[in-house]
């Protein structure tokens, strides 16, 4: 076999782990703590220790999608929270020390609950993007203004318009203090290849850029239209198509005033009156 199967059957004693499967590389440890759980659970033994979903990982492959309008793999965890290293090819780490991550042999009850070390980890991640929250942004990690960093929107209806708020919307002064995109590119990407099923997310192989667009934002602490490639309804009622993306790339940003990192705190549909 050369693909991880059976993952949606937990206590499926015929899981296997493909020793030449190596998808990008935070990828390898969430499928190892999947399989812990899965082994867990199927026996009749508590989890002495729960594995860690720290943004710890970015993805540079997804420099790959405006470079070479293709990604071999995406792993997409959820849409919101901890865990989403690999939607953005940088994330800032806060400063200051970063909680404990835990005790061996800790007991952790409650196993989807995140924990400090998480949520330090992950408080830029692209997470911060879809929480609903402006108060909240994924903040790119590179040297200098992050022009070239990419994120993925894992989670909306390309088909109904999307709005952006770029910056940092936590307040008027951290929204100045923080770069703001200026010039994106804006790539809708998609696939039609079977879905992996993993205990913590899905996994779509083979994906290919459809379409590009730019655009240039305003300076605008709130939301604004961000313009999608056009594409026909016939190719969104595809169903051939099993995971389709909107991933963006900054190009020039408006520079902070105080720190150079470049924010986006939400993208979404515009929601319906
Ligand atoms: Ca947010």
């Amino acid at each position: 076999m050369n693909t991880v199967t059976g993952w949606q059957d937990t206590c499926d004693s015929n899981v296997e782990l493909d020793s030449r499967y190596n998808p990008y590389p935070n990828m390898q440890t969430r499928i190892s703590a999947a399989l812990v759980l899965i082994l867990s659970l199927c026996s009749s033994e508590a989890l002495a220790q729960r594995d860690l979903f720290p943004c710890e990982n970015p993805n540079e492959e997804l420099y790959n999608i405006f470079e070479n309008g293709s990604l071999e793999r995406l792993y997409v965890h959820g849409c919101q929270g901890v865990g989403l290293d690999g939607l953005s090819t940088s994330i800032l780490m806060p400063s200051g020390t970063p909680p404990n991550q835990g005790d061996e042999g800790e007991d952790n009850e409650d196993l989807l609950q995140d924990t400090p070390y998480e949520s330090w980890t992950c408080r830029y991640s692209a997470g911060n993007l879809q929480d609903g929250d402006p108060a909240t942004a994924w903040v790119e990690g590179k040297d200098g203004q992050g022009l070239g960093e990419v994120i993925i929107i894992p989670c909306l209806d390309l088909s109904q318009p999307v709005e952006i708020w770029s910056g940092y919307g936590k307040s008027k002064n951290l929204f100045q203090f923080n770069s703001r995109p200026k010039e994106i590119e804006i790539a809708i990407l998609d696939t039609n290849s079977q879905i992996m099923y993993t205990q913590y997310g899905n996994e779509y192989l083979n994906l290919k850029v459809v379409k590009k667009g730019r655009q240039t934002l305003e300076d605008l602490n709130g939301y604004q239209s961000l313009y999608l490639p056009t594409l026909t309804d016939e190719y969104y009622t595809d169903e051939n198509i099993t995971g389709r993306f909107l991933a963006i790339k900054i190009l020039s940003v408006y520079p902070g005033s105080k720190w150079e990192d470049t924010c986006i705190s939400e993208v979404r549909n515009v929601e319906k009156d």
